[in-house]
């Protein structure tokens, strides 16, 4: 009886490896054509988010519909992102949710250059691809980077307005959003250095000041430069919360002719500045683009058509061929220019963001 049993034992494991040989052979082509139906419905189904600086602010709300945008093209699933408060640790907290949640990729406007590090290398090391955008992390705490426009261009353009606005004579202040803020603190940089020209050797820069990008606090930090030197010519607010604050105080006080005021702002939020001329003219690109290349940089990521290297190419949806290039340490994809919005033109791009 023993010896049957192990007999009909042997003959089963034959039958079932022999078997399952058979099976493997001739399911490879069916195997092949699942495998690609399995990847282009991995690709359908990916999840992709984005954290935004913090909530309240327009800007960031154009950048998520953006990224929306293009991720519900693509039709997979966009997560959407915002602290209340635009500081690192929020948007740590934030990363390791999207990491238990497994998510295909993380697409992040940093608070902070570095604090984020650690979390965003620990999504690089679970699989997760990651890229900023508007405001960078340092280049071991992402892929790639999704830039407005050139830096160097976005500070020195505000520095030359302002100057034409003043006569070339008096004291500026800037008026900021964050102090950690690396969009900001990169135009900064490129706006001292634009006033070493001799130019502007009749200009003082008296004060940089933080709004955190925060409505109420960027109102009471542009009231204190006004309380703390009220000889000021001239503000530059390099973010569209600070500018329109800044357009606010200038108008409720009266100060309209008496101190000058540029920057970047969201026409929708400026334009009544713009037309009282409080602010004769201002910069900015379309965030909601940023948001949409983002989301395209992002799927070329994901879907493994890039790596975020030097010379890559991609096509981002209606914006078309990008290529990816290497600046400082890291690459970048970039936008384009920034755009002058002015009273002859500010009509009519307030409707659209
Ligand atoms: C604010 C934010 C954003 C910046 C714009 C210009 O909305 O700080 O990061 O790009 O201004």
């Amino acid at each position: 009886m023993k010896k049957i049993l192990s007999m009909l034992l042997v003959l089963t494991l034959i039958f079932a490896v022999t078997g399952c040989g058979g099976k493997e052979d001739t399911s490879k082509d069916s195997s092949n054509t699942s495998n690609k139906e399995e990847s282009a419905d991995k690709e359908k189904k990916a999840k992709y988010a984005i954290i935004v600086k913090n909530t309240g602010n327009p800007y960031n709300e154009k950048e998520m519909e953006g990224f929306k945008k293009a991720i519900d093209e693509i039709g997979a699933e966009a997560i959407l992102k915002a602290p209340d408060q635009p500081t690192a640790e929020a948007q740590i907290q934030m990363i390791e949710e999207l990491i238990a949640q497994k998510v295909d990729c993380i697409a992040i406007a940093g608070n902070d250059p570095d604090a984020l590090q650690p979390a965003l290398q620990k999504a690089m090391n679970a699989g997760i691809k990651v890229l900023s955008l508007d405001s960078a992390v340092n280049s071991d705490s992402r892929m790639i980077h999704v830039n407005q426009a050139d830096p160097e261009r976005i500070g020195r353009v505000q520095v030359e307005a302002i100057a034409e606005m003043i006569d070339g004579a008096g004291q500026i202040a800037v008026l900021s959003a964050t102090s950690q803020a690396t969009n900001q603190n990169t135009w900064i940089e490129w706006m001292k250095k634009e006033l070493e020209k001799s130019d502007y050797k009749d200009i003082e820069l008296v004060k940089v000041a933080y709004g955190d990008d925060l409505r109420d606090k960027s109102v009471s930090e542009m009231e204190a430069l006004l309380k703390s030197y009220p000889q000021l010519n001239g503000i530059i607010a390099p973010t569209t919360v600070g500018i329109a604050a800044a357009g606010k105080v200038i108008t409720d006080k009266g100060l309209l002719g008496r101190i000058q005021l540029t920057g970047l702002g969201l026409p929708s939020e400026m334009a009544e500045y713009i037309e009282s001329g409080v602010c004769q003219w201002m910069y900015l690109w379309n965030p909601i683009d940023v948001g949409y290349l983002a989301g395209y940089t992002a799927q070329a990521l994901v879907t493994g058509q890039i790596t975020g290297a030097d010379g890559d190419k991609f096509t981002a949806g209606s914006l078309g061929e990008k290529s990816v290039i290497t600046v400082g340490d890291g690459t970048e994809v970039m936008l384009g220019d920034p755009y002058k919005f002015d009273a002859d033109n500010i009509a009519e791009w307030k409707e659209i963001y």
